[in-house]
């Protein structure tokens, strides 16, 4: 006799943003697999088909249980006859000869070396591979002129790759709440990313800061970056007091960008700034990546939204919003492309999560639960 839950298909929500997913996986192996052809997809410059396989990775993360029979996955979204193939080959012979093949090729290990350098997307590591250039020696041996930011990246190519704790990344929201509180009294940091949604690990450490008044927050990104330029000394040495396996050497700005949108009609101008960094700690010396976004307070619930992830979760939400809803979802503001009327109307203002949720018309899922 078939047990049970080996034909009772499971069945969840098409959108990643109608699902709750924790960092609870029941099928890691497959998830694994799918997310590495995702990530060779990206690295070739294939984006259709690395979201395809992000997708697919996505419904298998939300499932309650580990899928042990194709004939479970019936009806569930987002799986297409590739991920299918990938699937049934796992489930029958414990391993997908396309993941092996594709984990083994010279080209994959090397765009995965190269663009492991903070700086270097695929197309700069696709030129260097294809001017034999497969591994970070090779690199430096070519005399390839580096841009700043790749520069660092392939000095501090081994701490960067590390992983960050949770508590590396308190201590950092110690260093830089300090820096914020002097520069601006009133701002608040809130940390964004992987960690807000639970993980105890990330790639890097993401901040938000805001300020409680509107227009206060202009000026403040660069005011933050030249105060921590210039205290680099005194906090090493208060943060030794506290961490003493963690000082801060050093704090390089490496990519600033700002981008503008412009409500003509009602006046309100809303913006946002980003600003990336390698943020050098020691004792043993170590780089980690941090990066600051400024956000005023009018866009603060977009802002956090767009800043919590996961990346497919935020993909999600705004393919939502387009296809179902006919708006248009951004980490600055959320705009109804329907109302035709009033230019000024078409902006939705929110100030929590739980309101840009619903004005999505989406159950309010909760940071640990958007894990897509
Ligand atoms: P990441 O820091 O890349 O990812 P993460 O924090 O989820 O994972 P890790 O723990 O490995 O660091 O991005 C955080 C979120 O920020 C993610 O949802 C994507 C989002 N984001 C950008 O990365 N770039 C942007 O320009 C915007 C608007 C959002
Ligand atoms: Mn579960
Ligand atoms: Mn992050
Ligand atoms: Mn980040």
């Amino acid at each position: 006799a078939v047990n049970d839950s080996e034909v009772t298909p499971f069945s969840v929500p098409g959108y990643a943003c109608q699902r709750r997913c924790t960092l609870e996986n029941h099928n890691a192996v497959l998830t694994d697999a799918l997310s590495l052809l995702a990530e060779n997809a990206e690295l070739s410059d294939e984006d259709g088909r690395g979201v395809a396989f992000r997708r697919a990775a996505a419904v298998l993360k939300a499932l309650p249980s580990a899928v042990t029979n194709m004939s479970q996955l019936t009806g569930l979204p987002c799986l297409g006859g590739h991920s299918l193939r990938v699937i049934k080959d796992i489930l029958e012979n414990g391993t997908s000869s396309e993941v092996e093949s594709t984990k083994e090729s010279e080209r994959f290990k090397a765009l995965k070396v190269l663009t492991g350098i903070f700086g270097v997307g695929s197309k700069t590591a696709d030129r260097w591979i294809r001017e034999g250039i497969h591994n970070l020696q090779q690199l430096r041996d070519s005399g390839q002129t580096l841009n700043r930011a790749q520069q660092a990246g392939l000095e501090h190519y081994d701490d960067i790759k590390q992983p960050v704790s949770l508590a590396e990344a308190e201590a950092i929201r110690g260093i830089v709440g300090r820096a914020v509180a002097s520069v601006s009294p009133e701002a608040q940091i809130v940390l964004t990313g992987g960690f807000r949604r639970g993980k105890l690990t990330g790639h890097d450490v993401d901040f938000l800061i805001t300020h409680p008044e509107e227009g206060s927050e202009v000026g403040l990104m660069p005011k933050l970056v030249s105060w921590l330029e210039s205290r680099v000394s005194f906090y090493a040495a208060l943060l030794i007091s506290k961490q003493p396996k963690m000082i801060v050497v050093m704090f390089k700005s490496i990519v600033t960008f700002s981008k503008i949108l412009l409500n003509v009609i009602s006046g309100i101008f809303l913006y946002g700034q980003k600003f990336r960094a390698v943020l050098e700690m020691g004792g043993r010396w170590r780089a980690v990546r941090v990066d600051l976004v400024v956000s005023p307070i009018s866009q603060f619930a977009f802002a956090l939204l767009g800043w919590t992830g996961s990346k497919l979760f935020e993909r999600e939400l705004r393919r939502w919003a387009g296809h179902e809803k006919g708006m248009s979802l951004s980490s600055h503001a959320l705009y109804d492309n329907k109302q035709l009327s009033c230019l000024q109307g078409r902006y939705i203002r929110a100030s929590s999560e739980e309101e840009i949720f619903a004005h999505l018309g989406l159950e309010f899922i909760p940071p640990n639960e958007r894990n897509a």
